[in-house]
């Protein structure tokens, strides 16, 4: 029964009487968004704190990367890679020499680009390593995400992921993050493919590996001759300070996994980096999707990334997530257990028993116009657009003392 009353109301049970409840949403329905802001359906303006979990790292509804969009769909939106078109080729010569990569796969989701270099990374170890077919295996860590496909799903640590859609795909181990030791020790298995690794690890809160654990665990792969697959799709983009997290240590990952900002949240766009090395051991029909790399993909995808170098934006992250830091510190809240993060992905960590009390905050910040989400209950992460100025940075420091002086005992 749709209910009568506010037009946010009405929006919302539609969701609920013909949605799949997949989602548990804060309560707040957005109409508009532009850079920091969105507003919702009654025209509140809210800060974005969360940035589409970092897909809107140019903020809403950039100019540039909408321009691309609207030139493009006028022109050729979809030819499938059945045929050649005039965007694609020109996309990946961009795509590799902005990366430093021979070649691109190019995909539509985070997730199948996980999948693609999960069967990437298998099909190198039988052509390539020389493991024995089917005995191929990928080294994974504990509070992973990687996406929510079938596959990706069977080797999450989450029981909430992962209950009741099984039968689970094999060939995965599981090791604590940043963990050199536990590693260094499964690394010992000869039939080791790949190491994939979050830089990052978002979804888990924004766990930030000890400094040098990045480089040592690329070091320890190459001495295994194990590829190390970075999967960029959330710390990506300039997200962390640096173009991809992994360039905090100097890591060039074997494969590179990008989604989310790489369209500027304008357009499902991801992609798969690596060198002919690896690359090559994908021949004609041996892999694609109907919207890989279309001619919208491609020019949205070029704007996006033009956008993160001309406005400077990691430089930016860098700037602002220390002062973000610092300043959360600094209040001192006894509410706040840990502040962590790099860059522009932050979160705190929550002094609490109640897995609630990371809902509640963020019910209030939104009252206070501010809109972030809880993550695992006792953590907030706090992940503006990379296009925030410190001044706004100030604003949103503001409201979150206030919001947590309301629940100060
Ligand atoms: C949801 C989480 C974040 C990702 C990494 C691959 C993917 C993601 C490191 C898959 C996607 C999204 C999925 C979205 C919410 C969000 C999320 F909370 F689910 F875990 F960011 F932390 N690798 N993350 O973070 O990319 O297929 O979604 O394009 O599922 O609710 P996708």
């Amino acid at each position: 029964m749709i209910t009568t009353g506010t037009r946010a109301q009405e929006l919302m049970d539609l969701e609920d009487l013909y949605g799949a409840h997949n989602y548990h949403p804060l309560p707040v329905v957005l109409a508009k968004g532009q850079g920091v802001y969105v507003w919702d359906v009654d025209g509140k303006r809210y800060y974005d704190f969360l940035s589409a979990y970092s897909a809107v790292n140019q903020g809403h509804c950039h100019p540039k990367i909408v321009n691309a969009l609207i030139e493009q769909a006028q022109k050729l939106t979809l030819t499938s890679r059945a045929f050649y078109n005039d965007c694609l080729g020109e996309y990946e010569q961009f795509l590799n020499g902005y990366f430093g990569y021979d070649k691109v796969l190019p995909m539509n989701t985070g997730a199948e680009a996980v999948e693609t270099a999960i069967k990437i990374t298998r099909k190198w170890a039988y052509e390539k390593k020389g493991i024995a077919e089917k005995e191929a295996k990928i080294i994974v860590c504990e509070h992973n995400f990687h996406g929510r496909t079938t596959t990706i799903v069977s080797f999450s640590t989450d029981p909430s992921s992962k209950k009741n859609f099984g039968p689970y795909t094999p060939g995965f181990e599981t090791i604590p993050y940043n963990n050199i030791a536990a590693l260094e020790a499964a690394l010992k298995d000869p039939n080791i493919a790949g190491f994939l690794i979050e830089p990052i690890q978002g979804e888990a809160g924004v766990d930030v590996p000890s400094d040098g654990y990045l480089a040592k665990a690329y070091e320890l792969c190459k001495a295994a001759n194990v590829l190390f697959i970075a999967d960029e799709v959330q710390t990506g983009i300039a997200r962390t300070g640096k173009l991809l997290a992994c360039d905090h240590e100097g890591v060039r990952p074997d494969l590179v996994i990008l989604g989310k900002a790489i369209s500027g949240g304008v357009y499902p766009v991801s992609a798969v980096l690596a060198d002919d090395a690896v690359m090559g051991v994908i021949k004609p029909g041996q892999h694609g999707s109907t919207f890989g790399g279309n001619p919208l993909a491609a020019k949205v995808a070029i704007a996006a990334l033009e956008v993160i170098k001309d406005e400077k934006l990691a430089e930016n992250a860098q700037r602002l997530g220390e002062i973000l830091r610092r300043e959360l510190r600094a209040l001192n809240s006894p509410l706040i257990k840990m502040v962590r993060g790099k860059g522009l992905l932050n979160a705190i960590v929550l002094n609490t028993e109640d897995m609630e009390l990371g809902w509640n905050i963020c019910l209030k910040l939104r009252d206070n116009g501010l809109l972030a989400k809880p993550t695992h209950g006792d953590k907030i992460r706090f992940a503006p657009p990379l296009v925030m100025t410190e001044e706004q940075l100030h604003e949103c420091v503001g409201i979150i003392a206030k919001t947590l002086l309301q629940f100060e005992k």
